[in-house]
């Protein structure tokens, strides 16, 4: 499945989008074991961290905080051994170590529900928060669970933008919580739209640019999330070192 090819596009452009990667029966157990959290959020195991919409706001007598649906959950495969096996897809781990190289690990997983009306995810670089070096060794992969569009919020990068390496980080007052990087020194491409249907993976590299608009469907997209970086590779961020979600090879 692997070829030069896709680790020449992965390279230049900072991301890259590979169809067919999971099967309908991965696709709706994930989507089952997720949707029981949802509805019980009780169920979920020891260690498991849930989010939920209106967490990110500083305001918190805007509608937005009052928007109380499960947003994020994290360290699922940590804590459960079902998505240690979806970590472990073979065609997933055959395209990550062809990106990044052969021994592998999850340095940590998380789960974007977006919400119908749910927000959206301003434009960030993964390494801002994981700070993992080298820069190279991490690449997060991004798995549909449902047909990701323009009109349900799927990703957006910005093409090339992971050469500039990691950039100042500012934060926006509204939603405190966010990284939000300066880039007022460079000139950026214009951001693409990356519509998927369920089952596709992208992949993108730690530095590059990206963001996901509002959810304006009546249905959810969700999103697994795994952030794989090379087996030796470590976070500046100690304590990060310390919460890996699987060690693989
Ligand atoms: O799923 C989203 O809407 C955003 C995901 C994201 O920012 C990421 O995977 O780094």
């Amino acid at each position: 499945m692997f070829d030069s090819s896709l680790k020449s596009k992965y390279d230049s452009q900072g991301f890259l989008v590979v169809e067919d990667v999971f099967e309908q029966t991965d696709l709706v157990q994930m989507r089952e074991l997720i949707d029981r959290i949802v509805q019980n959020p009780d169920s979920a195991p020891d260690g498991v961290q849930i989010s939920r919409e209106g967490d990110t706001v500083a305001d918190k007598n805007s509608d937005a905080a009052q928007h109380t649906d499960i947003r994020g959950i994290a360290f699922m495969a940590r804590f459960d051994p079902r998505f240690q096996s979806f970590a472990r897809n073979p065609k997933l781990l055959e395209l990550v170590r062809g990106l990044i190289g052969p021994r592998v690990k999850v340095f940590r997983d998380q789960m974007l529900l977006k919400p119908p009306g749910g927000q959206a995810k301003p434009l960030h670089q993964d390494h801002s928060y994981f700070r993992v070096q080298p820069e190279n060794d991490l690449v997060t992969a991004w798995i549909a669970l449902d047909d990701a569009t323009p009109e349900n919020g799927c990703m957006c990068y910005v093409p090339g933008s992971h050469r500039y390496g990691i950039f100042e980080i500012t934060s926006d007052p509204d939603r405190p919580v966010h990284h939000v990087p300066d880039t007022s020194q460079v000139t950026l491409e214009e951001p693409v739209s990356c519509p998927v249907p369920a089952g596709s993976v992208i992949f993108h590299h730690g530095c590059v640019l990206h963001n996901s608009e509002i959810n304006r469907t009546e249905t959810w997209r969700k999103a697994v999330i795994f952030h794989f970086s090379t087996s030796d590779a470590k976070s500046e961020n100690e304590p990060l070192n310390n919460q890996i979600s699987l060690e693989i090879d």
